[in-house]
């Protein structure tokens, strides 16, 4: 995709070359008498309504959609990059310091004690930004075009000078007593309300929020934080929380809103303690609270929309006000910078994704979210670029793109999610399906549009992919059908070699709600991960709902099919053998399962594997045959000396780390054993290892520990060759696991099924 700039309006150039030039407000630009004062009564008439070039900017939209401001974290240095201050003057209408108003700004890091014994506040950084805000504030009259600040924080555990919480403001001195603090706080409270809001301040209009509070509850157990709070360390309890809002309250106008703000707020424990907490501070005699700030840095995959919403109607029922206050997007966890556009596209949809939920909830339920903050104006500015701290950050490893505008300010498509979706290109849905004709083991696709829905589950074979698909549709129509299309080479292009099946209601089963089609399209030579582009299309009486080519091109193109790929799957007989290293006459009829894919970093092995399987009630018999012209297990560690690994999770639960019942077996070619998981060890395992002319045989008993083993029972498999010389594993090979997580993730493993 292009990319595409966003129009600044022109008022807010006038503005920026007069803060640039660092004009007054009395030196304004002013041209000759007449054409001024003309120009200017046009000018302020036409901005009592929004322009159409408004209509491309974040905050006409969010107000459009659902009455919330569009805010942006800004520091003070960005006041002098005129190109970031467009963007800033032009898109929003709420901005939060991102370090100007945090204790450690006002305290300084040195104490300077007043007369009256408690520390002078310095704002002159907060002044600073406040200042050039008004004079653009200056420049408009329609309301939502101004600029209002979210004060940000009050009492916060970090970015605090430790020297605050101590005897004589000395940090080596012991902690004051509790009251002493509670005098402190008071006292910092009120200075900061009189110098915002006091008679004298010309800022008085300008902070229309306060975060009182930031990052009190513990990620781990939902209670009061405890480390690294000095505020903990003093009240050993949550009393300064509540404390701060009866403070808060007394000196704050009334009409300015005050907030809880956390991150991890979507975090099943920490959402739940946070909801303690709110209703606590609700509780307190003499607190005010208005609102909840979720901090909102999330990543592609969490949370869910359902996750988020959910969370959005637990605060909603105990505050009246929630913002999304610092959100965020981390990259996905394969991103590796290579692919940028892919990655943009992907994050657009996933911003859209939460969008659809905020502005569901504001329409359909009502419910009072009242702006979405992003946490900086740029990628190149983003806090995720360096930080690994505490509000759920980078992990340092992987490029990061979090925001809506990339480092030169262009609007990159997740602008365009928020503000015109129609610019995204469509997403591609990408699923697996497994070798076998048996649906029901197959991955459940769902997707609904209007009164229809589809479940579909495809599966596949060498010569072609199954798809049965389930249509919820009340009304029987003789158009009535379900199409699959198939580009097995997945070339993505107009006019490619596409095939397809359809399925006519008539000749599919009737169910209670719609009928069961069993789509097979005839297809050859399909193999192991292979990716073909598939889409599912169905039509009732006429009307086309596709799984993923939404504009119904599916005839002439495949470049908007889904992708899916073909993956195996595992049937294993019944039969015993005797672990002896020989391959004996019971094998002989058993299939091989090749290991045939190697990821990135072993991209090409000097070994290759088949496996064979077979069960009875005590054991699951492995039998590898390797081939590999040097072995080699001087490695200093197991996984670098030749050897194969079996993987088994026996419930089948597919969880992300090792349960009880979870293990890895590794055997290397000199028949020594290494163990992963808490029941894999010698007493459950019994090997033989042969050398053989081109390598090693290994036959393997492993004892069933938490199953009754039966037929047609499921469980997670995989199997691993690690091919290695002189001392370092070289290569490797996987049944199923494409992403070389298996050792700690059993969600990686493939399935297998036991039959009699
Ligand atoms: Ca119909
Ligand atoms: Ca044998
Ligand atoms: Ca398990
Ligand atoms: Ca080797």
């Amino acid at each position: 995709m292009k990319k595409k700039s966003v129009k600044i309006l022109s008022v807010s150039m006038a503005v920026m070359l007069s803060l640039l030039t660092g004009c007054s407000k009395q030196q304004a630009p002013v041209a000759t008498d007449e054409a001024v004062s003309a120009q200017e009564v046009t000018s302020e008439a036409r901005d009592e309504e929004w322009q159409d070039s408004d209509k491309e900017t974040l905050r006409y939209v969010f107000n459009e959609d659902f009455g919330g401001k569009a805010g942006v974290c800004l520091p003070a240095a960005a006041l002098s990059d005129k190109a970031r201050m467009e963007l800033v003057l032009s898109q929003f209408n709420s901005v939060t310091c991102e370090n100007e108003m945090k204790p450690e700004s006002f305290l300084g890091q040195t104490p300077t004690i007043g007369e009256d014994g408690f520390p002078v506040l310095n704002f002159t950084a907060a002044d600073t930004i406040l200042d050039q805000i008004s004079e653009y504030n200056a420049t408009v009259t329609k309301e939502e075009k101004k600029i209002r600040l979210r004060g940000h924080v009050l009492v916060w555990h970090s970015q605090t000078p430790e020297w605050f919480f101590h005897e004589d403001y000395d940090p080596d001195k012991a902690y004051v007593d509790k009251e002493t603090m509670l005098e402190r706080m008071e006292h910092y409270i009120m200075q900061v309300m009189t110098h915002f809001y006091g008679e004298d301040s010309k800022y008085s209009d300008m902070i229309y929020a306060w975060d009182v509070v930031n990052e009190a509850v513990s990620d781990s157990n939902g209670k009061t934080r405890t480390d690294n709070s000095s505020w903990y360390q003093i009240f050993q309890s949550d009393e300064y929380v509540t404390t701060a809002f009866v403070y808060a309250n007394k000196y704050a106008p009334a009409d300015v809103k005050l907030f809880y703000n956390d991150y991890n707020d979507t975090a099943t424990t920490k959402c739940g303690g946070i909801c303690d907490l709110l209703t606590k501070i609700k509780e307190t005699q003499g607190a005010r609270i208005d609102g909840m700030g979720m901090q909102g840095h999330y990543d592609m995959l969490s949370p869910t929309a359902a996750e988020f919403e959910n969370c959005v109607r637990k605060y909603a029922a105990i505050v009246d006000e929630i913002q999304i206050t610092e959100l965020d997007l981390k990259s996905s966890s394969d991103y590796d910078g290579s692919d940028a556009n892919a990655e943009y596209q992907k994050q657009a949809h996933r911003y859209k994704e939460l969008y659809d939920s905020v502005c569901k909830l504001t329409k359909e339920e009502q419910l009072p979210i009242t702006s979405i903050v992003f946490w900086g104006t740029d990628d190149g500015n983003s806090w995720l670029q360096s930080s690994n701290s505490v509000g759920g950050s980078s992990d340092g490893s992987r490029p990061q793109c979090p925001l809506l505008f990339d480092k030169d300010y262009q609007a990159k498509p997740a602008f365009w999610a928020f503000v015109d979706p129609s610019k995204l290109d469509p997403i591609i849905n990408e699923i697996s399906a497994l070798q076998t004709e048996d649906a029901s083991i197959a991955e459940e696709i769902i997707f609904e549009k209007d009164d229809v829905s589809l479940k579909f589950y495809p599966t596949w074979t060498p010569n072609g992919v199954l798809v049965k698909a389930a249509v919820a549709d009340n009304s029987k129509d003789d158009d009535d059908s379900v199409t699959v299309y198939l580009d097995t080479a997945d070339s993505r292009k107009d006019g490619a070699d596409i095939i397809s099946t359809t399925v006519k209601r008539s000749d599919a089963v009737e169910t209670e709600n719609g009928y069961e089609a069993i789509v097979n399209v005839a297809a050859e030579d399909l193999n192991y991960f292979q990716t073909v582009g598939m889409d599912v299309c169905v039509n009732n009486h006429s009307s086309l709902l596709s799984w993923n080519d939404t504009e119904n091109n599916q005839e002439a193109s495949s470049k908007n099919y889904g992708r899916l790929l073909l993956k195996p799957f595992a049937t294993i007989h019944k039969g015993s053998v005797k672990v002896d290293g020989v391959a004996e006459e019971a094998w002989a009829h058993v299939t091989e399962m090749p290991l045939t894919f190697a990821t990135a970093e072993s991209a090409s092995p000097e070994a290759s594997a088949t496996a064979k399987l077979l069960w009875d009630e005590e054991f699951l018999y492995v039998l590898f045959d390797v081939t590999d012209s040097v072995l080699d297990v001087s490695g200093s560690e197991v996984h670098t000396q030749d050897s194969v690994e079996v993987f088994m999770d026996e419930d089948h639960a597919r969880p992300d780390a090792y349960q009880a019942d979870d293990k890895q077996f590794r055997v290397n070619s000199s028949n020594e054993l290494s163990f992963n998981g808490t029941k894999s060890k010698e007493e459950n395992i019994n090997a033989k290892v042969t050398t053989t002319d081109n390598g090693y045989l290994v036959e393997m008993a492993l004892k069933w520990t938490d199953i009754t083993p039966a037929n047609n029972t499921l469980f997670g498999l995989e199997l691993q060759l690690n091919d290695c010389k002189n001392g370092s594993r070289t290569g490797m090979l996987n049944w199923y696991d494409t992403t070389n997580s298996c050792w700690s993730t059993p969600a990686s493993f493939g399935t297998a099924q036991l039959v009699e």
